[in-house]
């Protein structure tokens, strides 16, 4: 259902939309049992002439009922949740696949620097590439970024990925993501970081293999060229 409004663009978007389908399934269904509960005892118990209304103190057993079995039934409903939650937790946060490149990821007030690892495929070497508010991946490949802050908290937020990592100044904090839908989908700061927050939204463009290649060609630097003109990672790949 989410995904009509966004798309699902990553391995574990569909396993994110159908954590919070469930929750909504579930939570959705006690909030129209409780309201339809309360209103019916509403009309049932109105006003009427020369019927005094009973104090209900709550103490008696036959009364106390109504409240400790739904309490039960919520319980049971809880660990459904907290399950399913769990399993969705462990495929995205705890057992991390693979990388096949590394991205790191740099926010500050009020821009993202990406780098790229370049043709070699490793960080920290002279075909790096740097770009700005412009995040360049390839469809269906297994990326690690390494997300760092240059001043205070942020937040790294693909909601087509269904990704969200908060960044800490003074740590790198690392994740992953894979990407299976080719085209451009929005990056946006998600937690509060000053007068600026609001302008700071980038792109992150998919491309296919093909396209990702071209684009490699057109702005990574190859290292034997980049170490003797010291043109490591220099701009133009905006
Ligand atoms: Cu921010």
């Amino acid at each position: 259902m989410i995904s009509w409004f966004v798309p699902q663009a990553s391995t574990f978007a569909a396993d994110v939309d159908s954590l919070i389908f469930l929750i909504l399934v579930i939570v959705g269904a006690w909030f129209l049992l409780a309201e339809a509960v309360l209103f019916w005892l509403i009309l049932r118990f109105r006003k009427r002439e020369g019927v005094r209304s009973k104090y209900v103190t709550g103490d008696v057993k036959s009364e106390k009922r109504w409240v400790s079995y739904p309490h039960y039934a919520v319980l049971v409903f809880d660990v459904v949740i907290v399950v399913a939650a769990l399993r969705v937790w462990n495929d995205v946060k705890v057992t991390d696949p693979v990388p096949e490149e590394t991205v790191r990821v740099v926010s500050q007030q009020w821009a993202w620097t990406f780098v790229h690892a370049g043709p070699d495929g490793r960080l920290d070497t002279a075909d790096d590439i740097k770009t700005v508010d412009d995040l360049y991946v390839q469809q269906n490949r297994t990326y690690r970024f390494e997300l760092h802050s240059k001043d205070v908290l942020h937040s790294f937020s693909v909601p087509a990925f269904r990704l969200k990592q908060d960044a800490v100044p003074g740590r790198m904090i690392a994740g992953w993501f894979k990407p299976t839908l080719a085209g451009d989908f929005d990056i946006q700061c998600a937690e509060i970081c000053g007068i600026g927050h609001g302008l700071m939204p980038a792109r992150i463009h998919v491309q296919t293999a093909t396209a990702h290649q071209e684009w490699l060609r057109e702005h990574g630097v190859m290292p034997a060229l980049a170490a003797n003109t010291g043109a490591a990672g220099q701009g133009g790949a905006r």
